[in-house]
């Protein structure tokens, strides 16, 4: 049986003029847009940060436009699109018994940028969702950073639970290269915007005992299938950042409110 099937598309600009769209049977990304890092959404004059993902240039209601999809492409429009608040527009996840997985690609080493920042915001838990079981593995909000390689990747899965305490990590049950550790837990603070930043290339040390390889990837997941509930999370500014940056951000309060949009204009 064939690990990984992919088919290649027409890339979209310039900087991303290869796109490969992938199926994977377990592995964690079946997504693959092929990139430098020097390409952002968005320019930056801080070299201490290089934005991946704002979704302010994306059209409300539409799906995110540099985001592939693992699994079925119908199926990931239904649950993932562009919301907007107060000028400031995100990606909302509304997952009702379902399991689909989006990424963005991009390639480099972790030394360099060792750290992602985020902000994330669950509205909806999935009902009995518990990580450790296959039976109940589902989470309002997943962030994946994907390693070393396509096909058969490592990941680290960061999530927001329904049941596990914050901290918690422990071995995925449907992927074996893949560990969960628990950023937020519960209703604590739902409905509230968290600002997260987690140091993937301390953690890949701490989880799998060696350097890792190029990061390859980063994913979302909001999923509620195996709970057969419904799970919906928003996230919102996708960023990597220096370890130095990472430092200065985590002494700042987790509870934050939406930023102003860059712009409005298409
Ligand atoms: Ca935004
Ligand atoms: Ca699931």
């Amino acid at each position: 049986m064939s690990y990984l099937t992919c088919r290649g598309q027409t890339g979209e600009i310039a900087l991303r003029n290869v796109k490969l769209w992938c199926t994977a049977v377990v592995a964690l990304i079946g997504f693959l847009k092929l990139s430098s890092l020097g390409h952002a959404e968005e320019p930056t004059t801080n070299p201490s940060t290089m934005s991946l993902d704002s979704f302010d240039m994306d059209q409300p209601g539409s799906f995110p436009a540099h985001w592939g999809v693992r699994g079925d492409e119908a199926t990931a429009k239904t649950i993932y699109s562009i919301a907007e608040e107060d000028g400031n527009r995100f990606l909302r996840a509304y997952a009702d018994k379902q399991d689909v997985q989006i990424g963005i690609t991009r390639t480099f080493e972790p030394k360099q940028f060792p750290a992602l920042q985020w902000r994330w915001r669950a509205k909806q838990l999935p009902t009995g969702a518990d990580e450790r079981n296959k039976q109940t593995n589902d989470s309002a909000a997943a962030v994946y950073v994907v390693f070393d390689s396509t096909t058969m990747p490592r990941a680290i899965k960061y999530v927001w639970s329904s049941s596990l305490p914050v901290g918690t990590r422990t071995k995925s049950p449907v992927y074996w290269r893949s560990y969960t550790v628990v950023l937020q837990s519960g209703d604590t603070h739902i409905g509230k915007w968290q600002q997260e930043v987690v140091n993937f290339y301390q953690d890949y040390k701490d989880i799998f005992g060696e350097e890792p390889g190029q990061v390859v990837g980063i994913a979302v997941l909001t999923d509620s299938d195996v709970t057969k509930s419904v799970a919906e999370a928003d996230y919102d500014d996708f960023s990597l950042v220096t370890a130095e940056a990472a430092k200065e951000a985590r002494t700042k309060s987790t509870e934050v409110q939406p930023a102003p949009a860059m712009t409005n204009s298409q």
